[in-house]
């Protein structure tokens, strides 16, 4: 694929207003291309200069970068602890009794902890964690719901030099091995349950079963949550309510290396194995925090609220590790945002006068649907700034966000980024950029992006093709868990010495990115990256079913929809209750957020000559259009007719 077609064409502009520029911690565009021109010329003064600011070293740095293309190492010969730079850092000054953590439980309790508390209750889980033989280098998994004890467990993992795995806890039990086992982890923290759609959803059950097959796993620490049932395994099992409750609170941050792992991170790849994607220390923090102050023009007046959960990088980032550092007030939820009503957002940015707002399109997509009423019951007049992630947003959903939401008052921040970025590395600044429905606009410091086409070469404005980054930055990930190979294969395999993001882009004649979705077997599912792979071999694990080519096809609320093409063993009538048998089977292996949506029997699959699915016809199909691309490869052309035919 050189060129990538690209339809969308959005001329509107909207200039950030003069009270928000004024008050910004970087205003107008002069500011930004004079930093952005810094950054690129001297990078290493550039990211010296604010690591020295803005981190807490127990050992300073002495050299800025190690660049050995595919590998980049940062700030070497530095230590430092990084549950330290969110936590003690801000101990010593007016911050120590500031609003760290407000949280909302669905039933409606909220519990809120100072930077002073929730440095007590961090130094009490590392006490407890450590009494339990957690090591600095030792891997922790967490499962568990959007209660504040699963931030105090990431940065008692960190206070330790333990890196954790965070699982997001739709996944099902064998997601929950599987991960468990790649990290080797010795112990999971997890809770009976956490609050969704007003009743208790279990988490103690699938990790039960994970561990046992998992025999790395020692102990397992339970927060009680819910106080329904859960089967224990003595010796093996804890409250954390027990042995948090009884630990010291107080526990010195163990300095490591700038490059020690904090955290590794499972993501979806185009195969069916999903990838532990390693972020290291020192320069992901300190792009975490210098993304969160500028994209998010973070103060110590905000109450910053992001929708999504720990699970997901996102959560790592822009909850946890870059508002913390700041000593932003950051407001954390349990449940779903109709749960009592459909304005429950709302009401809630009401109640704790949020002024900071970071969502995903799918979920504003939603609330269109469930109609501006909802909204419109509710004060949201503390908003100043809105932000989105994880998918192309449409410029009508921008629109209805700007007008509904932002009352035509608050900038919104487009923020493009991947799980292996580790930050933000295409948005617009708020009291600098003018920005346009639908494109993420411009690059952050020190983030130099191109679009390419196959051979690499820059395309010229306004044609898509695939988008690179072509140098390294302190937040990028550092390798592939267990796998470097494939690190090397997925991300620098096209071009060795830039970073290749597997996405599709264009730029237009004002240096504005927009981004045209993924290139690669890689779907968007309401924000989620889930691999066509992952979910074709939980199909093909059903006795049922021979073949199986999974497709997105596009969709209105979630942006991509999952449609499986599946042929059957011979035998096997094609019945209704097969294709639900088979959504279920693949929700029960991977998680119900990757149920397909749609389910087709088909007698053959397109394929190549060399035998590989041809997706790209699916697609078409799927999507109910007429096939346009080259069809001069497929091996067997009747099948595609054979397809449209058997559409129910
Ligand atoms: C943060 C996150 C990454 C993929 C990425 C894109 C898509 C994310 C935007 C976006 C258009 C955006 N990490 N994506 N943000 N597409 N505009 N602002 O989502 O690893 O889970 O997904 O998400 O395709 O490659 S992720």
């Amino acid at each position: 694929m050189t060129t990538i077609e690209s339809l969308l064409k959005e001329e509107r502009r909207f200039e950030p207003s003069a009270a928000f520029t004024a008050a910004a911690h970087l205003s107008g565009g002069a500011a930004y291309d004079e930093l952005y021109r810094r950054s690129l010329e001297d990078p290493e003064s550039f990211w010296s200069e604010r690591a020295r600011a803005d981190l807490l070293w127990s050992k300073p740095f002495e050299q800025v970068l190690d660049w050995r293309p595919p590998h980049a190492r940062w700030f070497l010969g530095g230590q430092l602890n990084a549950s330290a730079n969110c936590l003690d850092k801000h101990l010593s000054g007016p911050r120590r009794n500031k609003a760290a953590l407000i949280w909302e439980g669905e039933p409606g309790e909220i519990r809120t902890y100072t930077y002073l508390q929730l440095h007590r209750e961090v130094c009490k889980a590392a006490n407890a964690l450590a009494a339990l033989g957690v090591e600095k280098g030792d891997r922790v998994a967490i499962y568990m719901p959007m209660i504040p004890e699963i931030v105090v467990a990431m940065l008692a993992c960190a206070r330790l030099g333990a890196a954790h795995t965070v699982v997001f806890g739709g996944f099902s039990a064998e997601a929950l091995r599987d991960r468990i086992l790649d990290a080797q982890a010795k112990l999971v923290i997890t809770a009976d349950g956490g609050f969704r759609r007003g009743a208790a959803l279990p988490l103690k059950p699938a990790v039960d079963a994970a561990c046992e097959q998992a025999p790395c796993v020692q102990n397992v620490l339970v927060v009680r949550r819910c106080g329904n049932p859960v089967s224990w395994v003595a010796g093996r099992d804890h409250w954390w309510q027990e042995v948090v409750e009884r630990a010291l609170p107080v526990r010195p941050a163990t300095a490591v290396d700038s490059e020690h792992l904090l955290f590794t991170l499972y993501t979806s790849g185009t195969t069916g194995k999903p990838k532990g994607i390693v972020h290291t220390t020192a320069g992901y923090l300190l792009y975490t925090q210098m993304t969160s102050r500028y994209v998010f023009d973070l103060k110590d007046e905000d109450v910053y609220w992001c929708t999504a959960d720990c699970g997901w990088i996102t959560g790592h980032s822009y909850i946890v590790y870059g508002p913390l550092q700041c000593g932003a007030t950051v407001l954390l939820y349990e449940g779903t945002p109709n749960t009592p009503h459909p304005g429950r957002f709302w009401e809630m940015i009401g109640r704790h006068r949020v002024t900071v707002f970071y969502t995903a399109p799918t979920a504003i997509r939603t609330f269109v649907k469930w109609g501006d009423e909802h909204p419109l019951r509710f004060d949201l007049s503390s908003l100043r700034l809105l932000g989105t992630v994880g998918e192309p947003i449409n410029p009508e959903a921008w629109m209805w966000y700007h007008r509904l939401i932002g009352k035509e008052r608050c900038p919104i921040v487009d923020t493009w980024w991947q799980t292996e970025t580790g930050g933000i590395l295409i948005s617009p600044l708020p009291g600098v950029t003018a920005t346009k429905p639908g494109s993420a606009t411009k690059p952050f410091f020190g983030i130099e992006p191109e679009v390419v086409n196959e051979k690499g070469e820059a395309c010229a404005a306004d044609h898509g093709g695939l988008l690179v980054i072509k140098r390294p930055w302190p937040g990028m990930l550092r390798t592939v868990y267990n796998d470097d190979q494939r690190y090397r294969e997925t991300y620098f395999g096209r071009f060795p010495t830039m970073y290749f993001t597997g996405d599709g882009a264009r730029r237009d004649k004002d240096g504005y990115f927009w981004i045209l979705g993924r290139v690669d077997d890689v779907m968007n599912v309401s924000g989620h990256r889930l691999s066509t792979m992952e979910i074709e071999s939980a199909l093909v694990s059903h006795e049922a079913v021979a073949e199986a080519a999974v497709v997105g096809r596009p969709d209105a609320l979630t942006g991509q929809a999952i449609t499986a093409f599946v042929t059957l063993h011979s035998k096997e009538p094609k019945l209704d209750s097969m294709r639900e048998a088979l959504k279920a089977h693949v929700a029960k292996e991977i998680g119900a957020f990757a149920r397909p949506a749609e389910i087709r029997f088909a007698e053959a699959l397109p394929k190549t000559r060399s035998g590989k699915i041809m997706r790209r016809l699916l697609r078409d199909i799927a999507a109910g259009q007429q096939t346009v691309g080259d069809t001069t490869t497929l091996e067997d052309l009747s099948v595609l007719a054979r397809l449209r035919e058997d559409e129910d």
